[in-house]
């Protein structure tokens, strides 16, 4: 087995007390606070009696650490200190403290009250936002924090975490304040800080400033380094060049459209100046010819006509090639079961199609990103199945070959991705819809935690348990498309907030030489077919030699809550979301396989009592798979199971749809029931004469499924992002 080193950039600076190391990839630019209010003449650090004169030192030297951390290609975070219009977020301490001192002459108005650039630090006014020579640019994270330091009531460890951050390059304003608080608070949660002398300032001579970062870095290091703004910008400035990102203005020719579906990819051409148009006039070519290969991708194909239209407007909204936003051009289908307002969502069952009026809050959420829609994907109907065999609308079949099946419910969402029609899809994942056709499809389903991203405006297939799923070509697409989408929405009666008791960051960055894996026992695995057997037991030695030590656990919860979905009451819930007595009237038009389902669901006449058992079950199962994932020296930090135990023919599957459905899910069916966090990744191919025991030609995919408890996305992501990355191409 060859293995690809990890070859990421590490950056070393002279610095106090000793030279700081950051590895580019896991460090972001924070840049707390340039707001009007702390900088500008009637702001209200002036109206604080604040040195404006001092305090505005570090404009000049931000802006320059700024710009060449993006040339670098680092994450960028500003802050803004304030409070909502209520002020209903600020404590009693921070509003009276200073105006009720008694020999008080400097704190003439407070928080909330009226100055010349508006009420003073309330979020939404001219003064709380970002003076205009820092103004931030379309997909870098801006964080308001009710408090001096950053993370007290904010996402950002939710959001550095989930971007495998754990370096800190800290500027902004004031040294003695923000600036110092939020440097200790990064320090207590496990990030190395770097402080950068000439891009903070604060309203104080320099002898404050001095003994401030004095105080950081002394005792060789206890809060963190600080360093000079030339070495830094000296080492980054050669990181710039080598990855072409400098040039602000695009060539005079724009480039051909490479094949490169990559959101990185693309991101990177659309800088250089690739024309969207171009980019949909080569797909549409493509999405054509793919349709003779599978006529089943599509329930709903935008026309030509429309995305070229759809690219033009891009093109001439946002004329700036280096103010892009994130998602710019990035072609997206997504699963029929996702509202697009004006166009029916079918659920692939058609007494149930509707035309919504409003869009489904994920959808608007990468419109809103610049992402180009090209059309709604074929499912299992009521996205209820694992094998894509289930649809009026045709079934599709594997990437790879062409009697194999492409998996489902989201079968046409994994399909348009592996054959690269789209760059990513939004799909959903109840029993495993968003893993399943990942796996047989050779792509990324990555299935967040529960409640993070809005399931409004989705058809349900089973409410309690439903979940977006992102369908990508990588893992860091993947993680890119669920930092764009997620977002509490308070409509959403399943939402779950981000902030949440988090761990320290040790477990995403490249402290993390070794981690804990498990996997399901032997008589568990015996499920699967000998090639799948044969590549898990190759998965396990590769995660050894990346540094994971098999960790046994105890897997009852995982099989137990598994069999409570289909084979309990949750499968009842199915019908739950439909109108009283919809399933009799409609029976006549649904799949035949549906009707059996459902059938067999209505004979068991379970009844409250048995609805109550299994609720508790449910909880009794969740407590002891999050005890599977504590922190303690017992807990995993990831439990690795194969995708799905084998992988059928589609004569296989309409021979015995439902028991060959249901081996499918063998490892799916635990993740929502148990409050998981998924994602399925590719892990090689075999030979399909293995599996199938002839000699065709071919080969299949084999995937492996990382899974963590809830809200452990981000370093469930960052060892599934190591394994993908073990498989590249020795460069
Ligand atoms: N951003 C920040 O430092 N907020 C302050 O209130 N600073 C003061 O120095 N008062």
């Amino acid at each position: 087995m060859t293995l690809k080193k990890d070859t990421s950039t590490v950056v070393s600076i002279d610095a106090k007390p000793y030279a700081f190391s950051f590895p580019l990839k896991h460090t972001a630019l924070l840049v707390i606070d340039m707001q009007r209010d702390f900088l500008l003449a009637k702001g209200f650090g002036e109206i604080q009696g604040g040195n404006l004169a001092d305090v505005q030192a570090s404009i000049g030297p931000t802006k320059k650490l700024l710009e060449a951390s993006r040339r670098a290609g680092l994450t960028i975070v500003h802050t803004r200190e304030g409070h909502v219009p209520d002020l209903s977020d600020c404590p009693s301490s921070k509003l009276v403290r200073q105006a009720a001192a008694p020999d008080n002459t400097q704190h003439k108005l407070t928080i909330g009250e009226r100055g010349e650039l508006g009420r003073l630090l309330v979020r939404g006014e001219y003064g709380h936002d970002i003076i205009d020579e820092l103004r931030p640019l379309p997909g870098e994270v801006v964080i308001d924090k009710p408090g001096k330091g950053t993370f007290w009531n904010t996402t950002i460890l939710h959001k550095l975490k989930a971007r495998a951050i754990t370096h800190l390059i800290v500027s902004g304003v004031t040294t003695e304040c923000c600036f110092a608080t939020s440097i200790r608070e990064a320090n207590d949660r496990g990030f190395e800080c770097c402080g950068i002398e000439e891009a903070t300032s604060g309203y104080n001579d320099n002898s404050f400033k001095c003994a401030t970062l004095d105080m950081i870095h002394w005792s060789q290091g206890l809060f963190g380094f600080i360093a000079s703004l030339q070495p830094l910008l000296d080492a980054l400035e050669p990181l710039g060049n080598a990855r072409g990102s400098s040039a602000s203005t695009p060539p005079q020719t724009p480039p051909d459209f490479d094949g490169d579906l990559s959101i990185t990819g693309l991101q990177k051409a659309y800088k250089k100046g690739l024309s969207p148009v171009t980019l949909a006039e080569t797909l549409y070519s493509k999405i054509e010819a793919y349709k003779k290969v599978d006529p089943a991708v599509w329930i709903h194909l935008e026309s030509k006509e429309n995305v070229l239209e759809a690219a033009k407007a891009l093109a001439a909204k946002y004329s700036n090639r280096s103010a892009l936003p994130p998602l710019f051009g990035v072609p997206f289908s997504v699963k029929d079961s996702i509202d697009v307002a004006g166009l029916p969502t079918t659920t692939a069952c058609p007494p149930l199609a509707h035309i919504p009026s409003a869009s489904a809050v994920v959808y608007d959420k990468v419109i809103a990103e610049g992402a180009l829609f090209i059309g709604k994907t074929n499912l299992d109907q009521l996205a209820t199945g694992l094998t894509g065999c289930r649809s009026p609308y045709g079934i599709t079949h594997s990437v790879f070959n062409k009697d194999y099946i492409s998996g489902g419910s989201s079968s046409g969402n994994a399909v348009s991705v592996g054959a690269n029609l789209v760059s990513f899809s939004l799909a959903t994942d109840t029993a495993g819809s968003g893993r399943v056709p990942a796996g047989f499809n050779g792509v990324v389903g990555y299935k967040p935690t529960r409640g993070l991203i809005s399931f409004r405006g989705v058809t349900p297939a089973c409410l309690s348990l439903d979940c977006i799923a992102i369908t990508a070509k990588n893992v860091s697409d993947a993680r890119t498309v669920w930092q764009l989408t997620e977002g509490y929405d308070e409509e959403d009666s399943y939402a779950k907030p981000e902030i949440a008791y988090e761990r320290h960051v040790n477990s995403i960055g490249p402290q993390a030489r070794s981690f804990k894996f498990s996997i399901p026992p032997a008589e568990a695995l015996d499920i699967c077919s000998h090639v799948h057997r044969r590549l898990f037991n190759e998965t396990v030695k590769r995660l050894q030699s990346l540094g994971g030590t098999l960790t046994p656990i105890n897997w009852t919860p995982f099989q137990k809550g598994g069999e409570l979905l289909y084979d309990g009451t949750f499968v009842s819930e199915r019908l739950a979301s439909l109108p009283d007595g919809w399933f009799a009237k409609n029976r006549m038009h649904l799949h035949p396989v549906i009707v059996e389902l459902m059938d067999r669901v209505v004979a068991r006449n379970s009844s409250a009592i048995d609805a109550y058992r299994d609720l508790q079950a449910k909880a009794l199962y969740t407590r002891q798979a999050d005890k599977v994932f504590s922190q303690s020296a017992v807990g995993t930090d990831v439990l690795v199971v194969p995708t799905a135990p084998n992988h059928w023919r589609i004569d296989e599957v309409l021979e015995d749809p439902i028991k060959k459905n249901s081996i499918l899910g063998e490892f799916t069916h635990c993740g929502n029931v148990l409050d998981l966090c998924g994602v399925a990744v590719p892990a090689g191919t075999y030979p399909l004469a293995e599996l199938a025991g002839t000699k065709e030609e071919g080969v299949l995919p084999f995937s492996v499924t990382f899974l963590g408890g809830s809200r452990m996305d981000a370093s469930v992501l960052e060892i599934a992002r190591r394994f993908e990355e073990s498989f590249a191409p020795l460069s």
